[in-house]
């Protein structure tokens, strides 16, 4: 029978966060899955020029995972990949499943990541998006597959505009898995943290934290989350 882990505090507040980093081409979706994650809601249209990050208390049936989410956004040259291979625990990486390009990219980032840090096969996973727009398939499942196994990591394929059951489902199971490889993963001083270190790679130009002002944002469901926005620095 599989043990469950126990949260210290039932709102996660004792518990170090997983950084969870949004990866891949402009347009595949990475803001619009970071909103859905945290609010279920699908808006449409994202702001296209800015990076967010975003601090949440992830809930499964069983306990509260707390979570910092960047959402990345720009060109996603060697030094940015690099920087985030080096300060984050999980790696989504997308593509569309529209456009062949995109895919191309998730490849090119995947490979970049793997050769960076030593990650588990639970410290990445390719999402392929858009699976509602299946009449402009660009991407067959199996080539997502493929690529998936050459990077040693799980696979998705996910409709986030259609509802927030792919989503919350898909999260569930990143979560679930990277905790389940990593168990000390939520202990305070386990590892060094993109947002708060002053000796990690950020630090050394400004936390994110003190660079940009952390707001609330009033969410449904009362979650609290806290989000701080600013061009990439990258
Ligand atoms: N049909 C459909 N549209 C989606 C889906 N996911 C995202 N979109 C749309 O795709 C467009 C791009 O989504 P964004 O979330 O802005 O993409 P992004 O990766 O953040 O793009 P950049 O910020 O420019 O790097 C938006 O118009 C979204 O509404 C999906 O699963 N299905
Ligand atoms: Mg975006």
């Amino acid at each position: 029978m599989r043990t469950r882990r126990k949260s210290v505090t039932s709102n996660g507040d004792n518990l170090r966060s997983l950084h969870v980093v949004m990866l891949g081409q402009d347009g595949v979706g990475k803001s619009a899955l970071t909103v859905r994650l945290l609010t279920k809601r699908f808006i449409g249209e994202y702001d296209k020029t800015l990076e967010s990050a975003y601090r949440y208390v992830f809930e499964t049936d069983q306990e509260q995972v707390p979570l910092d989410v960047l959402d990345t956004a720009g060109r996603n040259t060697k030094r940015k990949l690099e920087i985030c291979a080096e300060s984050s625990d999980i790696f989504v990486v997308l593509y569309s499943i529209t456009d062949k390009k995109s895919f191309t990219e998730a490849a090119r980032i995947g490979r970049l990541i793997r050769r960076t840090v030593p990650l588990s096969a639970t410290g990445m996973v390719l999402v392929g998006t858009k699976s509602d727009l299946e009449h402009l398939r660009d991407v067959k499942r199996r080539e997502g597959e493929y690529l998936a196994r050459q990077m040693n990591c799980s696979f998705y394929e996910i409709s986030i505009s259609e509802s927030s059951i792919d989503t919350i489902n898909m999260f569930t199971d990143i979560i679930r898995k990277y905790l389940d490889a990593h168990p000390g993963a939520l202990i305070p001083g386990a590892n060094t943290s993109m947002y708060s270190s002053a000796t990690g790679p950020r630090g050394s130009s400004g936390s994110l934290e003190r660079r940009a002002s952390a707001k609330t944002l009033s969410i449904m469901n009362g979650i609290r989350t806290t989000f701080a926005r600013r061009k990439s620095i990258y």
